[in-house]
């Protein structure tokens, strides 16, 4: 345990609210000796029990304050490898704040910061970096596909594919120095020149796992779907539809919708933005101008767009267009007899006909837009995403001292260097002693 870590903690971890049950954590040296302070019960507190009794104590109340039922985890066998001490008490919100209260005044005991619990778990060792990242997402996520990318995640799919990846990594290391420390000997080594191979291989892998980036951060921040189209053409109308709410003015005057709205929704178990839009027409109206010019922009960060033709109207595809994917739509199919060609649905959002359609068509293209993932890893952060760009470059740089024929000491050098980032994503730098460990198993020339 780092010598800092040394005050003992205390919160509720289910947020104060009225009814089920509430639990308040301590974590620390001091949490046994203070809980038994407050706890009556005819057991004594046993590691890894659930002990019920009352809480009893002059500060909480006259009486008896709650039932509780106490469970004890002594450290290091514990989620923070501290002693810990979970106190489920009734939800109520006085009997949490008065139990919290009183704790906070029990000498040596400090509230705990936010992730401090889990900051804890990661100083003692018993979880990496990336799964202490990954709870914070699993807390955070707001649809099915974000918790179960941060679930994977916490079942550590990211620490084994960084493992994986370190492991060969050191493998070519061992191979590098070994030639080093033997080179005296007449012992033949495989050429460097084989390293290319596997790190091109791990260099992939890399630019794989950053293409999920794109689908990690959409997992974040919501699959973006603008309706665009003419003015008209029934944009508001379908946007209202698709969220099952009167949320944007539909009007039968051309130019209604001056800014963008944006609401979410979940398709497949995605977040889904749908963004309704001014429509696209040339005006000399300085707020419809720049309607469209905010259109415009949706289209150039949209990931999929729904572009709304309709019968008494004339949409014309701007070039933003050309590169996003898209669902053309035929709106308003109860106002004609004869359907243009070439369109994916037809619809009426008056009468509701090819509404069922238009959902189908988009639930398969956001399943088979997110359909990504490496090794079950998804990229979601930002440091995530930094980290493997620069292992990728340092890589980079070792297959480029391999084709230069520079000699095995710089090789090894580059590739402790890219050890060292990929060490990031799991905080964990890669000492001395694992090559060593490794290297006295080698079999030389072998
Ligand atoms: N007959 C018929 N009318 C429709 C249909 N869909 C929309 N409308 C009407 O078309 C007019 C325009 O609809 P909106 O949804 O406001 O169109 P918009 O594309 O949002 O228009 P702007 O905001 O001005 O760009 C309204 O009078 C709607 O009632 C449809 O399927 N059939
Ligand atoms: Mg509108």
């Amino acid at each position: 345990m780092p010598p800092f870590v040394e005050d003992t903690i205390v919160a509720i971890s289910t947020p104060p609210g009225i009814g089920g049950l509430a639990v308040v954590r301590i974590s620390g040296s001091l949490a046994l000796e203070t809980i038994n302070q407050y706890f009556a019960s005819a057991q004594k507190l046993k590691p890894r029990y659930a002990t019920f009794g009352k809480l009893k104590h002059s500060s909480l109340s006259e009486g008896e304050f709650d039932d509780c039922v106490v469970t004890y985890f002594k450290g290091p066998h514990s989620v923070t490898g501290e002693d810990l001490v979970e106190i489920s008490i009734h939800g109520g919100a006085y009997l949490q704040q008065k139990l919290l209260e009183v704790l906070l005044r029990a000498p040596g005991l400090r509230a705990a910061s936010a992730g401090e619990f889990t900051f804890r778990s990661f100083l003692s060792g018993r979880i990496d970096l990336s799964r202490a990242e990954a709870v914070a997402d699993l807390i955070h996520a707001k649809d099915e596909a974000a918790h179960k990318n941060a679930r994977n995640q916490l079942l550590g799919n990211l620490r084994l594919l960084v493992d994986a990846m370190s492991e060969r990594l050191i493998h070519s290391l061992t191979i590098l120095e070994a030639e080093l420390d033997f080179s005296d000997q007449e012992i033949e080594f495989s050429p460097p020149q084989d390293l290319i191979g596997p790190l091109s291989e791990i260099q992939e892998t890399t630019n794989s796992l950053l293409e999920t980036y794109f689908y990690g951060r959409r997992l974040e921040e919501g699959i973006r779907i603008p309706l665009v189209g003419a003015p008209n053409s029934g944009k508001s109308s379908l946007f209202n539809l698709l969220l099952g709410e009167e949320r944007a003015i539909v009007t039968a005057q051309a130019g209604t919708t001056r800014d963008t709205i944006e609401k979410s929704i979940v398709i497949a178990g995605h977040s889904i933005v749908l963004v309704d839009t001014a429509g696209l027409r040339e005006t000399h109206s300085e707020a419809e101008l720049s309607g469209v010019d905010r259109s415009l922009d949706e289209i150039d960060s949209a990931d999929l767009v729904i572009l709304v033709h309709a019968p008494d109207t004339e949409t014309s595809v701007p070039d933003e267009l050309i590169h996003t994917p898209q669902i053309t739509v035929y709106n308003k199919i109860d106002l004609v007899s004869a359907r243009p060609e070439n369109m994916d649905i037809y619809l009426s959002c008056t009468t509701g006909e090819g509404f069922e359609l238009l959902k189908k068509r988009l639930y398969s293209q956001v399943v088979n837009m997110v359909n990504v993932g490496v090794g079950g890893v998804v990229l979601s952060r930002e440091r995530h995403r930094d980290v493997f760009i620069r292992f990728k470059d340092q890589i980079t740089v070792c297959i480029t001292s391999i084709q230069n024929q520079l000699g095995p000491e710089y090789i090894a050098s580059d590739l402790r260097q890219a050890l060292d980032i990929l060490g990031e994503i799991t905080g964990k730098t890669t000492p001395d002693d694992i090559l060593n460990q490794i290297f006295s198993g080698f079999c030389v020339g072998k």
